[in-house]
């Protein structure tokens, strides 16, 4: 088989109909940015799957607009949590948290890859625009996009999170077992007092029924993080493009841009010289250079004042862009989002190159994403040292990812140029 067949192969294993899991076993959900990303790669052969992806996601949206995290459509114990834990209160059984909002600017490029969809689009951006407003009424602190959950920003257990972790005591978590583990070596998953911590986190939202008023004043974690307030802004501007055309209010959408805009200079941490997460609760920078940091173009803020940092990191190991700095001490090169390289990440980072004047890097990150998935299959992450496939395998974005951009036959390829 080829790498593309293999790759169109493992969406159609992962498909559940109408919707897709990042992979068999260890993720047997709905996750809501692995699916925005599995549409990209739906969209290359079977566009109207690749909009089904989409409208499952928004299935699940909360009367709030939130739209959850995860997405459990069928009861499946080889994950924990699950929804008996989470004690979602949306139409399905769900997370209590949402996940990078990416959606808006991929419906905006299914739209230019085949306009006959138009009202599938239009269906959708009433939707979006209810998400993107629980995003600014909740979780806007000065126009930076905070978390309540380090799952949220879907950078589990990346070196941003061990300020707040150790200023929270996981008390009154009842005992529990981890399933991540069955299916994944230790030494590629977050630790136990991280998971204690998660486990804290998610009682401690259960419990106030996912109040955000309540959660904004006794969450112990409240985290402004480059993710969240980049992706959110990038797909902000993508929305305003869609409501021009379908309808919203225009006003509003350029009182959430503005608002962001001045957001991400919060997250500029000029002592470290980069885009950092900020730490609400301790008021400081967390001082962690992560592949998070390098989506400032993709957001269309921050000028090229990230370019010297792109071109250090990069420079360190053989595949990139590496998780984490890996000159910052708590650097793992297998352990998930404390130092691997995820490729769907960089297809966001090489986007925002190449949309800036930065073809050259763009391209760069292609070719290496393109090798390392060549060398190695569709792994969940890659040790950037000699891009060993680590985490899960037959992993949905790292195909879908190869499909829409990184193999050679890709379509979008233009984006490097
Ligand atoms: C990982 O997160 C989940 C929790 O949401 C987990 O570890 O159980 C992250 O890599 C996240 O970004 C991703 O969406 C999810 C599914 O691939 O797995």
């Amino acid at each position: 088989m080829t790498r593309d067949e293999e790759a169109r192969a493992i969406l159609a294993g992962n498909d559940r109909g109408g919707y897709t899991v990042p992979t068999d076993g260890l993720y047997p959900y709905q996750w809501n940015w692995d699916s925005v990303f599995a549409a990209l790669g739906f969209a290359e052969h079977d566009m109207g799957r690749a909009w089904d992806e989409i409208d499952t996601l928004f299935s699940g949206q909360w009367d709030n607009g939130m739209v959850p995290h995860i997405l459990f459509h069928k009861v499946d114990p080889s994950y924990f949590p699950g929804p008996d834990i989470w004690r979602g209160v949306g139409p399905i059984p769900s997370s209590g948290i949402s996940q990078p909002p990416i959606a808006g600017t991929f419906v905006r490029w299914l739209l230019e890859l085949d306009e006959s969809f138009a009202a599938r689009a239009e269906a959708l951006v009433p939707r979006l625009i209810a998400w993107h407003r629980w995003f600014m009424e909740w979780r806007s602190e000065g126009g930076a996009i905070v978390v309540t959950h380090p799952w949220e920003t879907g950078r589990d257990n990346c070196p941003d999170w061990d300020g707040p972790f150790a200023a929270i005591e996981p008390v009154g978590i009842e005992s529990y077992r981890r399933r991540d583990t069955t299916h994944v070596v230790e030494e590629e998953r977050p630790l136990q007092a991280q998971y204690d911590r998660f486990l804290y986190l998610v009682k401690l939202g259960a419990e106030s029924g996912w109040d955000e008023a309540y959660l904004r004043e006794a969450n112990p974690f409240r985290v402004a993080d480059p993710t969240m307030t980049f992706t959110l802004l990038r797909s902000t501007r993508d929305l305003r493009v869609l409501a021009e055309r379908f309808g919203g209010d225009l006003a509003e959408i350029d009182g959430w841009i503005a608002a962001m805009e001045a957001g991400a200079e919060r997250l500029w941490n000029a002592e470290a010289e980069t885009y950092d997460c900020y730490d609400e609760r301790a008021d400081k920078h967390t001082g962690v250079v992560s592949n998070a940091s390098f989506l400032s173009w993709y957001a269309g803020v921050g000028d090229d004042r990230m370019l010297p940092q792109l071109e250090r990191v990069c420079g360190l190991e053989t595949y990139f862009i590496p998780s984490t700095d890996p000159a910052h001490p708590a650097y793992e090169p297998k352990r998930y989002w404390r130092g691997p390289v995820w490729a769907m990440m960089n297809l966001l980072i090489a986007k925002g190159l190449a949309e800036q004047g930065h073809g050259d890097w763009a391209s760069k990150i292609t070719e290496n994403t393109r090798a390392m998935i060549a060398e190695n299959g569709f792994a969940e992450y890659f040790d950037p040292r000699d891009g060993a496939p680590a985490g899960g395998r037959n992993f949905t974005w790292t195909a879908a990812v190869w499909l829409a951009w990184a193999s050679p036959t890709a379509g979008r390829n233009a984006w490097a140029a």
